[in-house]
Order: structure tokens, then C-alpha cells, then sequence
């Protein structure tokens, strides 16, 4: 029966889990556990033994980051365990490996990932990741090709859509606090005041700007092309210099592919312009801001040369079927094709990842890019930048037709 644990329960529970006591060696009494979780959602706990570490994850019944007036069903550990499974069969080395999961608990215990950081926190250290790129670029590609029509059939891929459908409670939560709440007067709302009282006024009046959060929306909400993570910020992804790992996809459903390129592009660019509010001498951060530009680019790049590859050489689905194809004229015109999509992709990535800029700085939920930056008038500026970059994106999304074209301008913007 559901529960919410704590140290000394957890402790009793782990302890009758024989390929955990395996995990951790050493006596149940004399493991340490702590609760280290600083998300908006979870508990998560750090059990360390004799031998190995694990780290434990249980769903809150409500948003932890609001309290219990916000009920949260706890079938999302369901939804998010599926989605381990998935990835783990895609992408096996960049997630971490489950070792339990108890659905009335709504717990998961994995594998414990040290030295790894919040991939967040190392950026606003200006650590650079040389690893990123092509790690998370063959994450998004795997993932994401995998589960769409291009990769299954029909029937196959209409059951997966159903297996994850009832994860909506968590769908509402994007759907209200990413296309809607930034864009209208919404009690939870909050940005840098009074620096940017006069923007987050002019956010809620710009019909342009609400009809193009508009079609996101509904993008969102009617494109099942593939399963996504859902929540693929820089804060769900772990990282040292040489392993990345995509962790808390407990936000995942059928959904436009856009959307997790779009939130690893929209995060990078946010990290890039809060870059300046963490620099201590003019141009110190120079080198990382470059190799921040340059992952921004190879992101893009190396997600579409990976997912072209995969369609040119394991398309398997009913979306476009080979016998439509045949020939030269066919294999010409197919491939025409196949340029086009991605230039639709693009276009949802580039409306995605402006979405997921506003929301941070208007809407509920911010990030540390920012907020980490002590001097308000300073942390306004940065994000003053970062609003005009993504209501730009927003608005004229077609007219970026290229990764470069993001970059230039957020390169221009750096020091509006
Ligand atoms: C109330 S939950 C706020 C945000 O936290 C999660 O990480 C998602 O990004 C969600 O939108
Ligand atoms: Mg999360």
C-alpha cells in the first residue's frame, strides 16, 4: 500500500529486496540514506552500502514544489518506468539502469550515478561536456525514431500511444504552465520585478505571440509522432566530462518529437544567456559561451544526421512504405521527403525551444540559470535577452531556417 516513505521506512522496505541488498552490501542497519531531492515533484533518496549505492525515487501524491493543495496522480512512476525500459532498449548507456520499481510505492530505485551532476549546475560552473553532443543527439534520434511511424507499424505504434495515454495529468501540467499560464494573469506566475513587470505585461497582450503559443499548444496536444521524454531540460540530464545519462522522464508521452529537441535547444540557449550574470571578469566566459554556441549547433546537426540515417537505413513503419518508393525517381523523390520533415522538425524545434525560454522566465517554474544570478537587476537583464531571443523564435520560427541562424542571433543578443 502506498505510502510515503521515509529514511527508517525505506530502510525496512530495501532491506526485503534481495537484488538491492545485493546492490548495496554490508548490513541494512549501516547504509546511509539521505533524501536529496531538489525537483519540483519527488522525494528522491541516496542509499549508500557496504559495497554499492543506489539512488530511490518515490512519487509525492501531490507537487511537492506547491504543496498538497496540488494533487498529482502517482501513476506517473508507472509512465516513467515504462519509459526507462524504452530508452534503456534504445539507448542503453545513457540512461541509468532500474534495479526496482514497485508501482504501489511509486518507486524506483536505480543505479546510483556518481561522480555525475546536474548537467544545469556544471553549466553555470562553465564546465564544458565533450561528450554532450553526440551522446544526447544519438539519445534523441534513437528515442525518437524508434517509437515513431517511421520505425513501427501501425498497430504497434497506436498500442504505445494508448500505453502511455493515461500519463495526462502531467501532459496538463505543460499544457497549463508552458503554452498558457506566461501569456495570461495566472496566480502562480512570477519573473524578476520590477525589472521586467513591463514585459511579462507585454507578454499577456501580444496576440501575435498568442496565437503562435497557440499552435504549439495544440501541437503538443495532437501530434503523438513519438514517445518523448517530455521534461528534457538540463536538469534531467546528468553528466561528468565523459558519460551523459537522461534521467526523470516521468513527463513522457505520444508527442511532437520537437518538443524534447526544442527543450535541450531552449535550455542551452537559457544557459548561454544567463552565461554573462555568472561572469566575475568581462570575457571570462568566453571560451565556454563559444563551446556553448557550438553545442547548440551539434545538437541539432548530429540529432538530424543520426535520425536521417536511421530512416534511410531501418525504416521499418507504415509511414512511408518502400513499395511507393521503388527506383531511382522514387528513392529521388523519397529523400526530397525526408528533407522536408526535417525541415518541419526544425520549425517545431526551434517554436518548441522558444516555448520552454518564456515559461521559465514568466510562467511557475523557474531555473537556476537565472536565479542562481544574485544581482536582480543583472539576473532581469540576462532574461530581459533570453524573451526577446525566444519571442523572436516564436514568432518568425519559419524564417530560422538554419541551427546557425538560432546561434547568430542569440550570439547578437548577448550583449543587447
Ligand atoms: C509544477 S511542476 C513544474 C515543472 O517541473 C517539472 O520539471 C516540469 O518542467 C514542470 O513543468
Ligand atoms: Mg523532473
Amino acid at each position: 500500500q502506498y505510502r510515503i516513505l521515509r529514511e527508517a521506512d525505506l530502510r525496512d522496505y530495501l532491506a526485503g529486496v534481495p537484488a538491492i541488498v545485493t546492490q548495496l552490501g554490508g548490513a541494512p542497519a549501516d547504509w546511509s540514506i539521505s533524501e536529496v531531492g531538489d525537483g519540483n515533484l519527488n522525494l528522491v533518496f541516496i542509499v549508500k552500502g557496504g559495497t554499492g549505492g543506489i539512488a530511490v525515487k518515490q512519487a509525492l501524491p501531490y507537487v511537492r514544489l506547491v504543496g498538497e493543495s496540488w494533487p498529482l496522480p502517482l501513476s506517473r512512476a508507472h509512465y516513467e518506468h515504462m519509459a526507462l525500459v524504452h530508452q534503456a532498449r534504445l539507448a542503453s548507456e545513457l540512461v541509468p539502469a532500474v534495479l526496482h520499481h514497485d508501482a504501489e510505492l511509486a518507486l524506483t530505485a536505480m543505479e546510483l550515478l556518481e561522480p555525475h551532476i546536474i548537467m544545469r549546475k556544471g553549466l553555470i560552473e562553465a564546465t564544458r561536456y565533450p561528450r554532450f553532443v553526440d551522446d544526447i543527439s544519438t539519445f534523441l534520434a534513437q528515442t525518437l525514431f524508434f517509437s515513431s511511424d517511421l520505425a513501427l507499424s501501425a498497430a504497434a505504434k497506436k498500442q504505445g500511444i494508448a500505453d502511455f495515454a493515461g500519463n495526462h495529468a502531467l501532459c496538463k501540467i505543460t499544457e497549463d504552465l508552458i503554452f498558457t499560464d506566461p501569456y495570461r494573469i495566472a496566480e502562480q506566475n512570477r519573473w524578476t520585478a520590477p525589472y521586467l513587470d513591463a514585459t511579462a505585461a507585454a507578454f499577456r497582450e501580444d496576440l501575435d505571440l498568442h496565437v503562435a503559443i497557440s499552435r504549439l499548444k495544440l501541437k503538443f496536444m495532437a501530434s503523438p509522432e513519438a514517445l518523448l521524454h517530455g521534461d528534457l531540460h538540463t536538469g534531467s540530464i546528468m553528466v561528468t566530462e565523459s558519460e551523459t545519462k537522461v534521467i526523470d522522464p516521468e513527463f513522457a508521452f505520444y508527442g511532437p518529437m520537437g518538443f524534447d529537441i526544442g527543450a535541450v535547444i531552449g535550455n542551452l540557449l537559457m544557459a548561454y544567456l544567463a552565461s554573462a550574470g555568472h561572469e566575475r571578469t568581462p570575457g571570462e566566459r568566453a571560451p565556454f559561451e563559444a563551446w556553448l554556441l557550438e553545442t547548440i549547433e551539434g545538437v541539432w546537426t548530429g540529432f538530424s544526421q543520426r535520425f536521417l540515417a536511421l530512416w534511410r537505413s531501418e525504416a521499418d513503419g507504415d509511414g512511408y512504405p518502400a513499395s511507393l518508393f521503388t527506383g531511382e525517381a522514387g528513392a529521388v523523390r523519397l529523400e526530397a521527403e525526408r528533407q522536408a520533415y526535417m525541415a518541419r522538425l526544425f520549425r517545431d524545434t526551434v517554436g518548441f525551444a522558444a516555448a520552454k525560454t518564456i515559461r521559465r522566465i514568466l510562467g511557475l517554474a523557474h531555473n537556476i540559470d537565472f536565479e542562481w544570478i544574485a544581482d536582480e537587476k543583472q539576473r532581469a537583464i540576462c532574461e530581459a535577452r533570453a524573451l526577446k531571443l525566444a519571442r523572436g523564435m516564436m514568432l518568425e520560427a519559419g524564417s530560422y531556417t538554419t541551427i546557425g541562424a538560432v546561434t547568430y542571433a542569440a550570439r547578437e543578443l548577448r550583449h543587447w
